[in-house]
C-alpha cells in the first residue's frame, strides 16, 4: 500500500535557493520535493511538501497528518526554538517524526541550540543541506515499511 510522507516546512523557506546561499544552498523547496518523491518511490511510497510563514497553519497541517500522513518530516524553520503548539500538535501525531535542519544549528547561534520539535523527533538531522531532507524520507521509509 502507497504511504503518504508530509514534508512540512516553516517560515522564510519559501526563499530556499532565492536568498543566502551561503548557508542555505541554491536548492529550492521544488527541488526538495522532486528529491523526496524519487527517494520514496524506491519505496513505494509518496510525499507532499507544504510550506507555511504561519505558526497556526504548520499546527493544522500537522493535525491534518494525522489522518493523511504516516510520517511526517519537518523543518520547522524559527519556531523549532520557540513553539510549544508545534511540539504539542506532533505530540498527537501517532507516526514517525524526522526534524531536519538544512544548516549545522549547533554551530549558529546559541538560541538555535535548543529545539521544542526534538522532544517529539524521532530522529534528528541538522547540517547536511537539503540532502538531509532525502536523508530523513530514507529513515521514515525504514520506520513505517
Ligand atoms: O537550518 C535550518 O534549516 C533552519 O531550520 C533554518 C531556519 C532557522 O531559523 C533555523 O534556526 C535553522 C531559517 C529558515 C530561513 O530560510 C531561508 C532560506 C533562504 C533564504 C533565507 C531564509
Amino acid at each position: 500500500m502507497v504511504k503518504t510522507i508530509h514534508i512540512l516546512n516553516g517560515p522564510n523557506l519559501n526563499l530556499l535557493g532565492k536568498r543566502e546561499p551561503e548557508i542555505y544552498g541554491h536548492e529550492t523547496l521544488a527541488d526538495v520535493e522532486s528529491a523526496c518523491a524519487a527517494v520514496a518511490a524506491e519505496r513505494g511510497h509518496a510525499v507532499r511538501l507544504f510550506q507555511s510563514n504561519h505558526e497556526g497553519e504548520i499546527v493544522e497541517q500537522i493535525h491534518r497528518a494525522r489522518d493523511e500522513a504516516a510520517a511526517i518530516v519537518i523543518n520547522p524553520a524559527a519556531y523549532t526554538h520557540t513553539s510549544v503548539a508545534i511540539l504539542d500538535a506532533l505530540n498527537a501525531f501517532e507516526g514517525p517524526v524526522i526534524e531536519v535542519h538544512i544548516s549545522n544549528v549547533h554551530k549558529r547561534e546559541a538560541f538555535r541550540h535548543h529545539s521544542y520539535v526534538s522532544l517529539r523527533a524521532d530522529g534528528v538531522i541538522a547540517g547536511c543541506g537539503v540532502e538531509g531532507y532525502a536523508l530523513a524520507i530514507r529513515r521514515v521509509c525504514s520506520l513505517i515499511g
